[in-house]
């Protein structure tokens, strides 16, 4: 590592990896941070392609081997923005070669995956995390906060959706997030993992036990006419089989007593990005949503009885997770400050030695669930994690 610089080198360039590029342009420009990301290169599949998009995302160069990243020495840190099923080999690859590495989520296709990927980043010098954003929603944070400073006491419920519609058409084609050996599950690992892994962060407990069902409404679909981007994609001649999950639903039990709720699909027609979670404690409740994500609600049961009621706290003060860098109180953020946020923890931890989670580690904890989940749905029966 350079004296001033973070050298990052992107595998991966659609919908993820321009998210975590706008992190990457833009986190040093809000947060004073030890050290400076640069934007060295970025590899894809196709030379015309890549190229393109590092010019438009800010990449200084680009490649179609990605393994060129992991043996240059003037890069630092290696970025996963891939499908699942290159996740571990670039990981393991890239961690052997003494990079830190972070890598979007769900962390692996399979358990064996995960686990290989979690002792690889246990045995390395160099840093790793998982890119569960969701944490990293100041809201979400201050959720946290409140639970775990005791305010709602023991936690009863946990009631969390995620909620998509973006494959309700049958005539929607067979992309790479609907094939098994491509995306490892469906909405379970895609969206399923974000309130997996957001409320056992909130909680501070982790699930124990599942019982689950998975459905998959439209069987059959056109196969894909060019490259997809980001949600999207052109239908082409011929019919494929859709090897995942659309739709996943479980309840869960919690090492420390909290009983949960929990629906990940891409069928809940009219619900674009509906991430939704509510936490039900002995002395109050909490509620965040997506779409809504300067808020937090919250019910103080302490209060007197006339003055009890939800009330809405705007999180867009300086004393709230991340923001004391962004603006003046109520003027609100979006979507993609969470991934500068997660850049921002990155580039700090890896500069001073602090702490990095979700660590590979805590990835492998959500891929546990998502296991259980899917053995429970098959077995038609309770399951442990
Ligand atoms: C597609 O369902 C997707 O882009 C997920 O892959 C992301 O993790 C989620 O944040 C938004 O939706």
């Amino acid at each position: 590592m350079s004296a001033q610089e973070l050298r990052i080198g992107m595998v991966g360039y659609a919908f993820m990896g321009a998210a975590h590029s706008q992190a990457w342009r833009t986190v040093n420009r809000v947060f004073d941070l030890p050290l400076r990301a640069r934007m060295v290169a970025v590899a894809g599949q196709h030379a015309d392609r890549v190229s393109a998009a590092a010019h438009q995302l800010g990449w200084e160069e680009s490649t179609t081997d990605w393994r060129t990243l992991v043996d240059r020495p003037d890069i630092d840190v290696i970025d996963i923005c891939t499908p699942g099923d290159s996740h571990a080999e670039i990981a393991l690859a890239a961690l052997a070669a003494g990079k830190h590495v972070l890598c979007e989520k769900p962390l692996a296709n399979s358990l064996d995956e995960a686990r290989a990927m979690a002792s690889a980043a246990a045995a390395a010098d160099a840093r790793s995390m998982c890119g569960y954003n969701y944490r990293r929603v100041p809201a979400a944070a201050l959720m946290r906060e409140y639970v775990t400073s005791g305010r709602l006491g023991a936690i009863r419920h946990v009631r969390a959706v995620y909620l998509q519609d973006w494959i309700v058409d049958p005539a929607f084609p067979l992309v790479w997030r609907l094939r098994k050996e491509r995306s490892g599950s469906g909405a379970l690992g895609d969206i399923g993992s974000h309130i997996v892994d957001l409320t056992q962060y909130v909680t501070g407990q982790s699930i124990a036990s599942v019982s689950a069902l998975t459905e998959t409404f439209v069987r059959s679909r056109p196969l894909p006419g060019e490259a997809a981007a980001g949600l999207g994609g052109v239908a082409a001649t011929g019919f494929g089989e859709v090897t995942v999950d659309d739709a996943a639903l479980f309840l869960a039990r919690f090492g420390g007593g909290a009983v949960g709720t929990f629906e990940a699909t891409r069928f809940a027609t009219g619900r674009k990005n509906g991430l939704r979670i509510e936490i039900n404690g002995e002395h109050g409740s909490l509620a965040f949503d997506l779409e809504r994500l300067n808020e937090l609600e919250y019910y103080d049961a302490r209060l007197p009885g006339p003055e009890q009621g939800f009330r809405r706290i705007l999180v867009t003060e300086p004393g709230h997770p991340y923001l004391s860098a962004w603006w003046p109180p109520g003027h609100v953020i979006g979507w993609e400050h969470s991934f500068t946020h997660q850049a921002r923890d990155f580039i700090d931890a890896v500069a001073t030695g602090g702490e990095l989670r979700p660590s590979f580690a805590d990835a492998l904890g959500v891929q546990l669930v998502l296991d259980a989940v899917e053995r429970s749905a098959s077995a038609g029966a309770w399951t442990t994690v």
